[in-house]
């Protein structure tokens, strides 16, 4: 088989074959307008005169837009343009957003506010912006044919109602809506109430999902997928690309999520905490109506907003618990070889590619780790590096860091450094044999992985079971299992 005709599925079972490919530069598309690449950098909006009259609300990777006052009303500026947008690391596509980014940047304005939106579209397409839950006049709904006539290419529109409610909206493009919205137009759009029945909460976060279909080695996402995504993003990028969510011990915590999925729902995990769900796009939940959860269900056109109190340091991920929602690009549609004893296959292929292992007998979890070459424009299969080892997870996936103490310069707090005694570790010796456990590795190929790992000789000893005590030189390592005596 050739490697030029490689199509992904075949690619993934001859992964070993993938550091045969030599990296090749991303070939953008030549109609892209934009000049300069959406990377997610967090960009703030200080209005002129230093105080917006709320505490900002902070969208990690993302950006707010800037407003002025004109005669007592808010004036917005939105431009629906093509953009170069960076998912994470080693994934560019042209996309389409606003103002040069994807998603476009959170609107934050204050109930009683009147607001003015002018939009212009620098697209080649006609487009129209819907302000999704927002109580306002019906033309001034955004869809196009019902509300109003299409935003023409090179035309500027404007929208202005007055806010008559808080909460965490949304904005996106209401016409030829499965074209642009999967393209990235979208946005936040938070209300901060007038009178707040409590102070605001020390962190204020906002993040966007979203999930997209870029064919590996594509530059342009498919806005005609129905069912197979494979790019799951949080304010539009992928972890390893997601920025941390941070909090000092103690603090008030905010996350409003919004989700503007094609056809997906997600369900946002946050680790180590409880928190209740205290708002949806629809208004506030009184608080009898509030119930604790670890995990927030995101239908697909909704906001939800969680409060909770940092109290416990750590770094606790936070993360979509579909779990094809935490892999990329690569890990999906591949052929299950889990429990495969491959090594006849590969003595067959190592004579056509020498070197030639296959992979994926175990799981893919190690696929990223091994630091095969991708193919061009595309994300590892899984998340990136740890602190400890390789994290198995990417896509719809962030971290919340909480210290005790945050860097002074409002930079990254880095990994958590747990207590002495306070995470999990390989078992010592003299508490196996006071707790009577002995284990058992799974088979000599597993002891040979085990080995591999370790740098020690591999000596394949076919497939036999053995029992290890504790004292033996085997490593314990995830693939021991144990048991009790
Ligand atoms: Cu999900």
């Amino acid at each position: 088989m050739s490697l030029s005709h490689l199509n992904r599925r075949n690619f993934l079972a001859l992964a070993g074959g993938a550091a045969l490919l030599s990296p090749v530069a991303r070939m953008l598309a030549k109609d892209d307008k934009s000049a300069a690449t959406s990377d997610g950098t967090t960009k703030p909006f200080i209005p002129p005169g230093g105080s917006p009259g709320y505490r900002p609300v902070v969208t990690p990777n993302g950006a707010t837009l800037p407003w002025r006052m004109v005669e007592g009303v808010k004036v917005f500026h939105l431009t629906a343009e093509s953009v170069t947008h960076e998912f994470a690391p080693g994934l560019i596509a042209n996309c389409w957003g606003y103002n040069g980014r994807v998603h476009g940047p959170t609107i934050e304005a204050v109930e009683g506010d009147r607001v003015r939106i002018y939009v212009t579209n620098r697209l080649d397409a006609p487009t129209t912006v819907h302000w999704h839950g927002v109580l306002l006049p019906s033309g001034m709904d955004g869809v196009g044919g019902v509300s109003q006539k299409a935003i023409q290419p090179g035309e500027t529109y404007k929208y202005e109602f007055t806010l008559k409610q808080h909460g965490t909206l949304m904005y996106h493009s209401h016409h030829d809506e499965m074209t642009q919205m999967q393209l990235g137009m979208m946005g936040l759009f938070i209300i901060h109430p007038k009178n707040p029945a409590q102070p605001p909460p020390d962190r204020d976060y906002a993040i966007m999902l979203s999930e997209w279909k870029i064919e590996v080695g594509a530059s342009r996402p498919d806005p005609n997928e129905m069912s197979d995504f494979n790019v799951f993003t949080m304010n539009g990028r992928s972890f390893p690309g997601t920025q941390s969510l941070v909090a000092k011990k103690g603090e008030r915590v905010r996350i409003r999520i919004g989700n503007l999925s094609t056809m997906s729902h997600h369900a946002i995990h946050l680790h180590g905490y409880n928190f209740k769900v205290v708002a949806t796009d629809g208004g506030e939940i009184p608080e009898a109506g509030q119930w604790p959860e670890t995990t927030v269900h995101m239908p697909t056109g909704s906001t939800r907003t969680v409060e909770f109190m940092a109290n416990e340091p750590g770094d606790w991920v936070m993360h979509c618990h579909m779990l094809h929602h935490v892999m990329t690009q690569m890990g999906h549609k591949f052929g299950n070889l889990i429990g495969i004893d491959t090594d006849g296959l590969d003595k067959k292929i190592r004579k056509l590619v020498p070197g030639y292992m296959t992979m994926g007998e175990t799981g893919m979890g190690d696929m990223g780790a091994m630091g095969m070459a991708n193919p061009p424009n595309s994300l590892p299969m899984v998340g990136g590096p740890g602190q400890y080892d390789y994290i198995t997870m990417g896509g719809m996936f962030t971290i919340l860091k909480v210290r005790d103490e945050l860097p002074a310069d409002g930079s990254e707090p880095g990994w958590y450094q747990s207590p002495p005694g306070t995470a999990a570790e390989v078992a010592p010796e003299e508490d196996l044999r006071r707790d009577g456990i002995a284990f058992e590795a799974a088979t000599a190929q597993a002891e040979a992985r085990i080995r591999a790992r370790s740098g020690l000789p591999i000596e394949l000893c076919g497939p036999t079971t053995f029992v290890a005590t504790a004292g033996s030189t085997l490593r314990p390592t995830a693939r021991i299992k144990t048991a009790m005596n």
